[in-house]
């Protein structure tokens, strides 16, 4: 199925000095590659740390691990857009996404209020989808899910057959909600960059895939990240492996090799 050796490349960056010493989070990535992508794959990480809009880092980390696990090939989500005036009517449309998924009101109140004074996770925060409360005990680092990608050539031949923009930020959420919502776990997902200069949000979900709202925050705000709803009840401690561990390819035809 596959057979050459893959490697997870993972980059963190902050301003101030490094996350765990308080450091203000700026960016994050994570790809999955070839041994012969692999400068490739870092040199973007770099320019995606360096050009950023939240500031420029002073600590800078990449960590590379080869993957010994087997890798899973899933479809990417559908995907649908709402068109929202403004973030206030974006907010609106969100919380019916959500309740469309058996989410409460109450639920999707405290989560809208948790993104919205969000600004230095550099993960996501798994929530109980029944209760609201916080599953995962990583305070602001959350859970970064890492081990995923879609090759760039098959990315943009599958937008183009569905008269999609091929727009990079697209493509990582894309790739990350299709690996969230394959775990029979995941209810839904609600998602803003913390970036101030990208406003267009997504709430996703196996059953309704992934819907964007072009407008879910103002211009120049710095608070954003990502809540995954799961199933209430469940250890998370395999959930938690899956997203950081298993190593996700996005297939949107029969030949889905890295290289
Ligand atoms: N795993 C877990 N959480 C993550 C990850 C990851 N790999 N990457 C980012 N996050 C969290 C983290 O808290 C970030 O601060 C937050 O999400 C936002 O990340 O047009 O660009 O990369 O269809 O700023 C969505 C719409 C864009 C794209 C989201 O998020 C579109 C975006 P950002
Ligand atoms: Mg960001």
């Amino acid at each position: 199925m596959y057979d050459s050796d893959l490697y997870s490349i993972r980059m963190r960056a902050a301003l101030d000095g490094p996350h765990e010493d308080g450091g203000k989070h700026i960016s994050g990535g994570e790809h999955l590659s070839t041994k012969a992508e692999m400068q490739i794959k870092a040199l973007e990480l770099m320019d995606k740390a360096y050009a950023h809009s939240r500031g420029e880092p002073t600590f800078f980390q990449l960590t590379i691990d080869k993957v010994d696990e087997d890798v899973q090939a899933i479809k990417p989500l559908p995907v649908s857009t709402f068109h929202s005036t403004d973030a206030a009517q974006g907010r609106r449309i969100a919380c019916s996404l959500l309740a469309d998924q058996g989410i409460s009101e109450e639920v999707i109140k405290k989560a809208m209020n948790l993104l919205e004074s969000s600004n230095e996770t550099s993960g996501a925060l798994i929530i109980n989808a029944k209760t609201g409360e916080r599953l995962d005990d990583r305070k602001e680092k959350g859970i970064r899910v890492s081990r995923l990608e879609w090759k760039q050539e098959n990315f943009e031949k599958w937008c183009k057959q569905k008269g999609l923009a091929a727009n990079q930020r697209m493509k990582e959420a894309l790739t990350l909600a299709t690996k969230v919502c394959a775990h029979p776990l995941t209810i839904a997902e609600l998602c803003w960059s913390d970036d101030p200069d990208y406003i267009t949000g997504y709430v996703a979900s196996g059953a309704k895939g992934y819907q964007r709202i072009t407008k879910l925050k103002k211009y120049g705000e710095e608070t954003g990240g990502r809540l995954f709803f799961v199933k209430g009840g469940q250890p998370i401690d395999s959930y938690i492996h899956y997203l950081q561990k298993i190593p996700v390819l996005i297939e949107t035809e029969e030949n889905y090799e890295l290289s």
